[in-house]
């Protein structure tokens, strides 16, 4: 779509994606308020396209959630359990090595480990657990502990920011996960989650997590209590942060679900809206190579329509390893989808599929098709 057949407003959004130019506070805002679903999608197809071709990633990963034992009473969440719930578990490490053992007898290379707040367990549970893991599967790359965990962390063990970061790095951790962002801004996060971490103290730990040389994803919780506002403020963020660090791999816009939370009687994000969301976090987001549609929460065939809204990788097979997936399932999802499964929503999307490592390093030859591609954006290496 040429941008001169857009409505005025998104007309001139649209020049400003044809010239490469940052979209502004405003600018996302239309982009948020704008009916047209179908012109916000194609600008954002067109910066995927720009970005990364018709290349969709995936990765072969288990999610392993250690314990649901949590302290921070997120009232979106349906995970969390308090220390004496009879429903409260915590692995050892050793339960949790032999978990990750058959998952990698099953081809995973990718640990996504998070967990709750927990009150009890000592810096030395969290080093061990990547240590180990570690020590037994040497080339897994353990994906580990969002900002809140290790903001956590630092309080419970009574260490500095840089004791935790660089204790875990020591002990074999490789990136962080996305999670824990919500919404960055207040009164929104403060209704959604008022014990946790701030936004502030979120991206701060990010920063350094970063200049340690560590890569970490981004997440924002959206289809609550939230404002346009506040995920135009959220994305213009972490925008700003990326052109400070670069360290950002991916970001992944987290369709909420009510069921079982202390917010079930919202309705949730419709379909349109989770488009929307998608699309404007690729035009906004110009600085961070992939976006995400996280098929478990969104659902197999909104992740595969979202392909032509802006997303551009699928997160992974995925396996249960806890129940926090459990707690935001899309209706009727499974938890688990094979690579042949991956593949084929990919090319029913009209995309070619690319296995990939956390670090978007094509694992095997992107395949030969009539239109050939590489890579065009590979990740910075952090210093
Ligand atoms: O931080 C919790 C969200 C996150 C609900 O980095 C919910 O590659 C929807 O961050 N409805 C954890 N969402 C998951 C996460 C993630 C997932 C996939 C890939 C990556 C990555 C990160 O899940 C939490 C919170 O924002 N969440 N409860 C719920 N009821």
């Amino acid at each position: 779509m040429s941008a001169t057949s857009l409505p005025a407003r998104l007309g001139e959004i649209g020049e400003k994606v044809e010239n490469k130019q940052r979209l502004s506070f405003e600018d996302g805002m239309t982009l948020f308020e704008s009916d047209d679903l179908l012109a916000v999608g194609e600008l954002a197809n067109q910066v995927r396209e720009r970005i990364n071709g018709d290349l969709t990633y995936y990765n072969v990963n288990r999610h392993l959630n250690y314990t649901n034992v949590c302290i921070s009473d997120c009232a979106f969440c349906g995970f969390y359990r308090r220390v004496r719930h009879p429903e409260a578990y915590e692995w050892s490490v050793e339960e949790s090595v032999e978990i990750a053992r058959k998952a990698y007898q099953e081809g995973a290379r990718e640990l996504h480990i998070v967990g709750g707040l927990h009150p009890r367990l000592q810096f030395d549970y969290y080093s061990s657990l990547l240590s180990e893991l570690k020590r037994n599967f040497p080339d897994m790359h353990l994906k580990a502990f969002t900002m809140v965990e290790l903001d956590h962390l630092t309080r419970v063990c009574r260490m500095t920011d840089e004791q935790v970061i660089d204790g875990l790095i020591a002990a074999g951790l490789d990136s962080c996960p996305g999670g824990g962002a919500e919404i960055f801004r207040d009164p929104t996060r403060s209704r959604i989650c008022a014990h946790k971490t701030s936004g502030e103290r979120w991206l701060e730990l990010t920063a350094k997590v970063h200049r340690r040389g560590v890569h970490t994803n981004a997440t924002m919780l959206y289809g609550h209590v939230e404002s346009y506002e506040d995920r135009v403020d959220h994305l213009v963020k972490l925008r700003a942060l990326q052109d400070e660090t670069g360290g950002f791999m991916c970001f992944i816009p987290l369709a909420f679900h009510p069921k079982g939370t202390e917010l079930s009687h919202l309705p949730g994000p419709s379909g349109i809206d989770s488009l929307k969301t998608i699309a404007v976090s690729r035009l906004m987001l110009d600085n961070i190579a992939h976006i995400k549609a996280y098929w478990v929460m969104l659902g197999k065939n909104l992740s595969q329509v979202a392909l032509r809204f802006g997303a551009d990788d699928l997160d992974g097979t995925i396996n249960e390893g806890g129940s926090l997936m459990e707690s935001y399932l899309a209706e009727g999802n499974e938890n688990q989808l094979t690579k042949a499964g991956i593949e084929e929503m990919v090319r029913g999307a009209g995309r070619v599929p690319v296995e990939r490592d956390t670090l978007y390093n094509p694992i095997h030859t992107i395949e030969s098709s009539s239109n050939p591609q590489e890579p065009k954006l590979t990740l910075p290496v952090l210093n």
